[in-house]
């Protein structure tokens, strides 16, 4: 690698994961090929820094082939701004609009992470009530 890049990979869900496999991160995402059998992957991802090299190990059934790679070049998480609801990049009264109807059931949260003000893990008055005072600071 000579740029920050993101590593995936897919293993054999039959296979138990290979001990090489420690620095990784078991992602959600499953993949499924149309062979016969038909071999469901396990994805696996990785953030490689440059210059890193990534050795990719034995899955310890040999003859078959279980694995796919696939790289893409390194993306940061987009920056969550405490309190923009609507995740337009700002924070400002349409954020409290939207979470105030959020909290009267009559609308949708564009982003609930960004209304838990107090990052409590459930959003509620007291978020909307810190969301004010930030906004009036
Ligand atoms: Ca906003
Ligand atoms: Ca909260």
């Amino acid at each position: 690698m000579t740029e920050p890049a993101t590593v995936f990979l897919g293993v054999d869900s039959r296979l138990a994961a290979p001990e090489w496999l420690s620095g990784w991160t078991k992602t959600t995402d499953t993949f499924t090929d149309s062979g016969d059998p038909v071999v469901t992957y396990e994805i696996w991802r990785r953030d490689v820094a440059p210059e890193e090299t990534v050795t990719i190990g034995m899955n310890g059934n040999s003859g078959t082939v279980n694995f796919l790679a696939a790289v893409k070049p390194y993306e940061a998480e987009p920056e969550r701004i405490a309190g923009d609801v609507d995740t337009n990049g700002k924070c400002d009264v349409l954020d409290i609009v939207m979470l105030q109807k959020w909290l009267h059931c009559a609308g949708t949260l564009t982003s609930a992470e960004a209304a838990d003000m107090n990052a409590d893990g459930c959003v509620d008055v007291f978020d909307l009530a810190l969301l004010k005072r930030a906004l009036l600071r």
